[in-house]
């Protein structure tokens, strides 16, 4: 296995949920971490049980690649050698049938899970490449796999993340660059909360009465697939809580 006190991670999406999590999981291995967030608050709590030492913040929105630009070129040492990237910020919004979901939901999806993910692949990746090798994780979901009612937009942007790590896999042959799109079925964290615009009933609803998966789960799954040997590249991982399964095509009858 990798030695983990030689890794640099760069997180998006570190102030909830897998973000926070890996932040930990790496930490605790110790890794060096770069959590960014938009809620500035939450970093600062983050860095204070890690240490600044261990894990510098950055106050950041994904979708404004400017931000994204100015923020990795102004990254200090150690946290500028990057070469692990987490590409994990992301969310979605709303579950009505595509006839009626808001506009403005789709396009804030589009932002954050598509545009956003590919800025931040592609700002960290030459410094990956020029530093002789790293990994790029990227977060998927059942989602761009499987189709839900109400998944529409969200699961579409989660089939184009997939799609976007095995063809920069095709592109970063030879370049000692590995990547893995995790892909998790239910998994409580904020998300539901996210979705459901701060409904907590309906937020909770997922998850009730059943047993999800944790950010701790996935974080692990993230860890192990960057921590195994440099010839190994697992290209992505799919997993569900046991008490998930997948349904039965959907017939309309008259
Ligand atoms: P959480 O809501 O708990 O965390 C989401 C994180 O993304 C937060 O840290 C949030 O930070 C960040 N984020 C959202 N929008 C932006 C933005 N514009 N700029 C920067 N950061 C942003 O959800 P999860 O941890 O569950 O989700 C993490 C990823 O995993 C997402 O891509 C999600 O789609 C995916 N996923 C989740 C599953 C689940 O069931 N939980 C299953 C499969 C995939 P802040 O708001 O502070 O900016
Ligand atoms: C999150 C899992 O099934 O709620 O990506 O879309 S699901």
């Amino acid at each position: 296995l990798l030695d983990p006190s030689r890794f640099v991670v760069f997180i998006t999406g570190a102030t909830s949920g897998f973000g926070e999590a890996a932040a930990r999981r790496y930490v605790a291995a110790g890794a060096k971490v770069i959590a960014t967030g938009r809620r500035k608050d939450r970093l600062e709590k983050l860095q204070a049980e890690l240490g600044a030492g261990n894990c510098h913040i950055i106050e950041l929105d994904v979708r404004d690649r400017a931000g994204l630009e100015k923020a990795i070129a102004a990254l200090p040492a150690p946290f500028d050698a990057v070469n692990i990237v987490l590409a994990n910020a992301g969310l979605a919004l709303g579950l009505q049938p595509a006839a009626e979901a808001s506009l403005d939901d789709w396009q804030t999806m589009i932002d954050t899970n598509i545009s956003g993910l590919v800025y931040t692949v592609r700002l960290l990746l030459p410094g990956l490449i020029a530093r002789g090798g790293g990994h790029v994780v990227t977060l998927g979901s059942v989602a761009g796999e499987y189709a839900y009612p109400g998944g529409s937009v969200y699961g579409a942007s989660k089939a184009f993340v997939k799609q976007f790590a095995l063809n920069l896999r095709s592109d970063l042959q030879g370049k000692k660059v590995r990547v893995t799109n995790i892909e998790p079925g239910l998994t409580e964290t904020e998300f539901s909360l996210v979705r459901f615009k701060g409904d907590e009933g309906k937020a909770s609803a997922p998850y009730s009465g059943t047993k999800a998966m944790t950010a701790e789960d996935i974080a692990e799954s993230i860890f192990w697939a960057t921590s195994l040997p440099e010839h190994v590249n697992i290209n992505k991982i799919e997993l569900m809580a046991t008490t998930q399964a997948i349904g039965p095509f959907d017939i309309y009858r008259e």
